[in-house]
């Protein structure tokens, strides 16, 4: 949680901010104390106890940052800084963040609200604030060397602007962007809208998600900052699954998900059991008649997609990017396809000089998931979570969207596994197999009936001699 201490004096400042003449000067001219946190569970909705009142958002396994009023304005503390980040539950990474976690805190504002926020930099090398998507004077933007000075380990820098459009947007460093993105530098920004706006309708749950990636070899702790591609770790606010929260919601909500990409590469997002529309980007909210629905919508890079659905179907929903690598966690991509082949005799030979060599894959890569594989200390499966009829086989990028209809409005927390009416479930046929009734031509109109050819037909196919190349 937050440090208490840290929280309560910055919701005191409210008051303080009003009654500014009893206040010294410097006290008023002090920085906001930064708030820290320190563990990676989704926190509760930050509920506004000043400013102007709008409904909060949820971070996945994130949190919102407080902030105090002073004469008005909205203060914020960001503090750049190493952290220890736990990725999922027993694996542990070394990233570089924002007030103890990467992602860093969630930044919530309101239309109109004029926004300062202090950026204090204890990293080993300068750096800088961009606001990605914000209309902004040229010299907040944060670009070092184009818009402003890079901020030099040890200083703090302040921003200031008026938060002008209601949206979901970004920050992330616009300084030795390559490295600094690598180490899991970025956060969520929303602005809410100050009235009721046409295009942006109320929902009862409303989370948000950064899509990033790692390269963190098994056994180590710090990401290699110059993968461009071959990313090991694809993760939502920087964890793994099964160390991903759910996504808890109350049959009958309507639920809206934010979902910004900072990786390097594009992820097609994919629901299960229900249709979603795409309600805006961090462009703004999408006029109605340019939305269509859809069960997958990818989310390019440096992109924020805004999907809405009503979730009126119970039970334990698959919510995931559909590139099946990014379902996985760690692993080797270099290893060959082995399936169908039998290394029996082989894997006896080898084991007996390798005793810990594991054949991988002779009937697929489920197997993985069963093997007693000796892991280094320090990672995550590469296929695991277990649910209620076994090994889930994922990893990286999944989490699920739980529909109940007995959860309490506002209840966050993870009601188990969906128990499914009797007779609903896929199971095993067990029944007598009769002689199908085979569809049959009415008439002489319709599609004549195909048999299968009686004899197999063998395809020959006869490559070129020599292969010249291009
Ligand atoms: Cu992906």
């Amino acid at each position: 949680m937050f440090s208490r201490r840290s929280f309560f004096r910055s919701a005191g400042a409210a008051t303080a901010g009003v009654a500014a003449a009893t206040v010294s000067r410097v006290a008023l001219a002090a920085l906001p104390e930064p708030v820290t946190q320190t563990k990676p569970d989704t926190m509760a909705p930050l509920v506004p106890s000043s400013g102007r009142p709008y409904n909060p958002v949820v971070t996945l396994n994130g949190w919102t940052l407080p902030w105090r009023m002073n004469n008005g304005i909205k203060e914020f503390h960001l503090v750049a800084e190493p952290v220890v980040r736990e990725m999922s539950p027993g694996f542990k990474a070394h990233l570089w963040g924002y007030n103890g976690q990467s992602p860093g805190p969630t930044i919530e504002v309101v239309e109109g609200d004029r926004v300062r926020i202090f950026v204090t930099n204890k990293l080993p090398e300068h750096t800088s604030i961009h606001w990605h998507g914000q209309r902004l004077p040229n010299g907040m933007d944060g670009v070092a060397g184009l818009t402003q000075k890079a901020i030099d380990p040890g200083k703090t820098f302040v921003y200031e602007f008026v938060a002008r459009r209601p949206g979901t947007f970004m920050y992330h460093p616009h300084a030795d962007e390559m490295t600094q993105m690598a180490m899991g530098m970025m956060g969520f920004w929303v602005t809410h809208p100050k009235a009721r706006n046409p295009l942006i309708d109320e929902v009862d749950r409303d989370y948000v998600f950064l899509l990033n990636g790692y390269d963190i070899d098994p056994g180590s702790y710090t990401p290699k900052i110059m993968t461009m591609l071959d990313f090991n770790l694809w993760t939502w606010n920087s964890r793994v699954f099964p160390g991903i929260d759910p996504l808890v919601v109350r049959k009958g909500d309507k639920v809206r998900v934010r979902i910004g990409n900072l990786s390097m590469t594009n992820h097609p997002i994919h629901l299960h059991g229900h249709e979603f529309m795409v309600t805006g980007s961090d462009g703004g909210p999408a006029p109605r008649s340019a939305r269509w629905p859809e069960v997958t919508t990818d989310v390019a890079v440096g992109q924020m997609r805004q999907i809405e659905f009503l979730a009126d179907e119970e039970g334990d929903w698959a919510f995931h990017c559909h590139k099946s690598h990014h379902t996985m966690n760690a692993m080797g991509h270099g290893v060959p396809t082995m399936i169908g082949v039998d290394h029996s005799g082989v894997a006896k030979q080898i084991t007996r000089l390798i005793p810990d060599y594991m054949v991988m894959g002779e009937r697929g890569m489920a197997d993985m998931t069963e093997m007693e594989m000796p892991l280094p200390d320090n990672t995550a499966p590469m296929m695991t979570g277990t649910g209620p009829y076994g090994s889930v086989e994922m990893g990286g990028m999944f989490s699920i969207v739980k529909v109940r209809k007995d959860q309490r409005p506002g209840d966050y927390k993870d009601p188990g596994w969906y128990r499914p009416p009797p007779g609903t479930v896929a199971v095993e046929w067990t029944g007598a197999l009769d002689r199908p009734a085979r569809f049959q031509a009415a008439d002489a109109g319709s599609m004549p009936v195909m048999n299968m050819p009686a004899k197999e037909v063998e395809v020959q196919v006869r490559k070129p001699l020599h292969h010249s190349g291009h």
